[in-house]
């Protein structure tokens, strides 16, 4: 299955068999209270600076999150969408609860946007797929729902099978649903992500949908949180994840790695080239 996203003229494939596509996590308020002073001056000096990093570091896409305590989203998501495809021409990952944010934002936006995110709670599913459908947007699935976050795997698919009927029936089609199985810290529940790999493994054996997580969120907490990334991030690939949120200034290399090992980069020329564009002038 492919889900293909677009910037104003780039197309981006993301495919069920890989190679895997990089959603770059880095313009998000949480933990960098720079971002946050700069947007609260309308100054986009640091979101541009952030997204011509990551695509550099091998972003296909750009996760675009600019919430925080105070801020008026329905008029900055916009704003920020303008500015990022004023200077780029990757697609855009829409990562806002508020879907009065999400819908001013695909208004100005151009080409093909993935929105982040509905989930299984009847309000999500109402709110954001007639949007979905009317702007031609794709959509994360977030497997939780009224009864909130379950720890059972099959329960998970479940809710995964209950979105993708739910988007079909509003209009949406198939491939333009990407399922997140949620990735939780392993600081906080030892068992956090052997949970997430089992639900990756049944969504993608069982619904052939593309898979996304927030590749970060498991090393919360934690020191060396770059090498723990990277050994999720390959056990995740190897299970079906295709299009984590991730930094990919750190996560990259290990992306480009797995993709290898597991056959989808012949005469490692991915690998190599990365590796090489990485080494100092
Ligand atoms: N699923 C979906 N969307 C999501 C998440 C998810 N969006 C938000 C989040 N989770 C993914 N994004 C981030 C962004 C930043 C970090 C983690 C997840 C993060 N940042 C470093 C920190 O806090 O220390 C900043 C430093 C760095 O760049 O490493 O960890 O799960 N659908």
């Amino acid at each position: 299955m492919q889900t293909i996203l677009k910037g104003k003229t780039r197309e981006v494939i993301i495919d069920t068999y890989g190679p895997v596509i990089i959603i770059g996590e880095s313009i998000n308020p949480t933990r960098r209270k720079k971002l946050v002073s700069t947007l609260q001056e309308n100054d986009f000096s640091l979101v541009l600076e952030l997204a011509g990093s990551q695509i550099k570091a091998g972003a296909d896409v750009l996760d675009v999150n600019v919430g925080f305590p105070g801020v008026d989203d329905v008029k900055l998501l916009p704003e920020t969408v303008k500015e990022l495809q004023d200077h780029f021409d990757v697609p855009l990952c829409l990562d806002s609860p508020n879907p009065h944010a999400v819908e001013a934002a695909l208004k100005v936006s151009a080409g093909k946007c993935l929105i982040n995110s509905v989930n299984g709670e009847e309000k999500s599913l109402n709110a954001l797929l007639p949007v979905a459908k009317e702007y031609g947007a794709a959509i994360i699935g977030l497997c939780m729902d009224d009864d909130g976050i379950t720890h059972d795997p099959e329960k998970r698919l479940a809710i995964a099978g209950k979105i993708i009927e739910r988007a079909l029936r509003a209009g949406i089609k198939e491939e333009d649903v990407v399922i997140d199985p949620l990735a939780m810290a392993v600081s906080a529940d030892p068992n956090a992500c052997l949970v997430t790999l089992e639900t990756i493994k049944l969504v993608h054996q069982k619904l052939g949908h593309n898979i996304t997580h927030g590749a970060s969120n498991i090393s919360f907490g934690l020191p060396d949180r770059e090498s723990l990334n990277a050994a999720f991030m390959a056990l995740a690939i190897y299970n079906g994840l295709t299009c984590p949120i991730a930094n990919p200034e750190k996560i990259t290399a290990a992306v480009r790695a797995a993709d290898l090992v597991l056959g989808r980069d012949d005469f490692a020329l991915r690998f190599v080239e990365y590796f090489q564009s990485r080494q100092p002038q």
